[in-house]
């Protein structure tokens, strides 16, 4: 039953006087446009509240749906309604937020570049304005209230802790010389940070809901992968304005999510991850691309849209794949990418030059190849990833493509992470009970060498070194939370640094260096 909004009100009004929940028969659509519409969009997809669709709401985590609409957020603008809907028109209201839009609106370069805001008050400046080492500068990203601390990575000083957008996702993305930072949200908003001045530069929506973001190796551009629409956004890290926005439709003309874009810098392209088609798609952002393989004629797999490559155009090359590749790894190469099947029964290795499949992979129990590192292991080297579904690590040998190692952990883990100069994996066991610990690997004898419990039955997870490896950083991925530094070496805790729900780290340094222990 459809309410109007001033008997509404009004209804509203005489029950919250008499202290009553209002129970009348629900109708979420009204609900939605009398208490939620101001806030969270007419469409849904967000004003200065996060957008509240299924695609980013399926993946909530912590209280339900339903809780928050009843009792609100701390610490957010977030009120409760438990005075105005009763538990029916609460639980009507959450499955109307979990249906899919009916129509998405259009969201191109007028659109994008409409939402763009730089900020006045922003001046760049020659050096920095701090006198830490700008090479150990690290990044801690706090998801709890939507902060990222800027850590002076030697004294561990929280040099600067600004506000981000609402559900930061995928790691920050630094220039070359690490003076700037961008950082995505899942609502599909790209900010841009000058470390050194510590000012916020500006910010644009580049999708209505993404992924992760890539820059280009010359640090000139940022693509930006989206699920809605199905878009590759490419941006001017200059001043976040649109470069191109490029549908993403298969070779048979089925639309596409992007599940991750990743730069591969030889190559001067982003290579592309297909949520619904099984392809794999190179985008070039050379300046003279090499017209054999963009602009088509070498071989059938090679293709070509739009006008031959200029200096601005970004060509498309699309491969086609034996099974679905939501995730990557790279080898050093990046002549090959290795991919973990959809299914979780396997994977594969695609071989970016002849565009074909390169080998089989050993990976059952959905590896997650995005967190995963490498390393030199007895003359060859060596992959390894967690597994999302199983306690396991996998160990790949890159040159034979065979798995010389499944290491058995206390549960599922998400984030691996090493440095050159430390003999250890540090990997954590993020799902299930055994989510306070986090195993240390000896990367000779590839056993467990310690696992540690910092803080029982809280979450703890990823892991990032500083610059020279001597320190390693770990989150107690909790509201009341902390950053825990610990001595590389000796394994022992050495600070605690308060934070609220910290989730990753990121160093300048490991980051543009491409550090073989971290993502890139
Ligand atoms: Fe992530 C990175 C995909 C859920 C926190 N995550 C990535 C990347 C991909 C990915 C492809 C690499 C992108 C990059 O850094 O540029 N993540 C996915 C999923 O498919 C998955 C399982 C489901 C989803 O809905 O997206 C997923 N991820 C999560 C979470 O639930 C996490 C734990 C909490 C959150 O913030 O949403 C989470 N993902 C992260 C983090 C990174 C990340 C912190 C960057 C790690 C790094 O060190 O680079």
């Amino acid at each position: 039953m459809t309410r109007n909004t001033s008997s509404f009100k009004a209804a509203l009004l005489a029950t919250v006087v008499a202290g009553l929940p209002f129970a009348s028969q629900a109708d979420p659509i009204e609900d939605y446009k009398n208490l939620c519409a101001d806030c969270h969009g007419a469409n849904r997809l967000g004003a200065q509240g996060p957008a509240v669709i299924p695609e980013t709401l399926k993946r909530m985590r912590g209280p339900k749906i339903e809780a928050v609409i009843r009792d609100g957020r701390v610490a957010t603008q977030m009120p409760g309604y438990s005075n105005e809907l009763d538990d029916a028109a609460i639980a009507e209201l959450s499955a109307y937020l979990k249906t899919p839009l009916e129509v998405i609106p259009p969201w191109g370069e007028k659109e994008i570049m409409a939402s763009r805001v730089l900020d006045e008050d922003y001046a760049p400046v020659d050096s920095p304005v701090w006198a830490s080492d700008p090479m150990n500068i690290t990044l801690a990203v706090e998801t709890g209230d939507h902060h990222v601390s800027v850590l002076d990575g030697d004294t561990f000083e929280v040099l600067d802790r600004f506000a981000t957008p609402f559900a930061v996702h995928g790691g920050p993305k630094f220039t070359p010389d690490g003076k700037f930072v961008f950082i995505m949200s899942r609502d599909g908003w790209v900010q841009k940070y000058d470390i050194y001045a510590l000012k916020q530069v500006g910010r644009v929506r580049a999708g209505l809901n993404s992924r992760n973001i890539a820059m280009s190796g010359d640090g000139k551009w940022l693509a930006v992968a989206n699920y809605l629409p199905n878009t590759l956004t490419i941006l001017s890290t200059e001043d976040l304005s649109v470069a191109e926005v490029h549908d993403v439709v298969g070779k048979d003309g089925t639309p596409s999510r992007i599940a991750a874009v990743y730069q591969a810098p030889p190559r001067e392209s982003f290579v592309l991850a297909l949520k619904d088609v099984p392809e794999i798609w190179e985008v070039s952002y050379a300046k003279y691309p090499d017209l054999n393989i963009f602009a088509g004629g070498l071989a059938h797999d090679y293709r070509v849209e739009g006008p031959v490559p200029q200096e601005t155009d970004f060509p498309i090359r699309k491969i086609s794949t034996p099974d679905y590749m939501d995730d990557f790894f790279f080898d050093q190469s990046y002549e090959y990418v290795m991919g973990a099947s959809r299914k979780g029964e396997g994977g594969l290795v695609m071989d970016l030059v002849i565009g074909q499949k390169e080998a089989d992979l050993d990976l059952p129990g959905m590896p997650h190849l995005g967190s995963g590192i490498t390393w030199e292991w007895n003359g060859t080297t060596v992959m390894a990833t967690p597994h999302l579904k199983d306690g396991m690590v996998s160990v790949i040998d890159m040159e034979s493509w065979q798995t010389v190692k499944k290491i058995k952990t206390e549960g599922p883990g998400f984030f691996m992470r090493s440095h050159k100069n430390s003999p250890y994996v540090w990997v954590d066991v993020f799902f299930g009970p055994n989510k306070d610990k986090m195993h240390v690997i000896d990367k000779e004898t590839l056993e467990i060498v310690k696992t540690l419990q910092p803080e029982p039955d809280a979450t703890v997870a990823h892991v990032e070194f500083t610059k020279d490896g001597s320190h390693a950083l770990v989150s107690i991925w909790e509201n009341d939370g902390a950053v825990i530094v610990y001595d590389a070496k000796t394994l022992e805790e050495l600070k605690r640094l308060p934070m609220n729900k910290p989730s990753g780290k990121y160093n300048v340094w490991n980051k543009i260096t491409f550090e073989e222990g971290t993502s890139h």
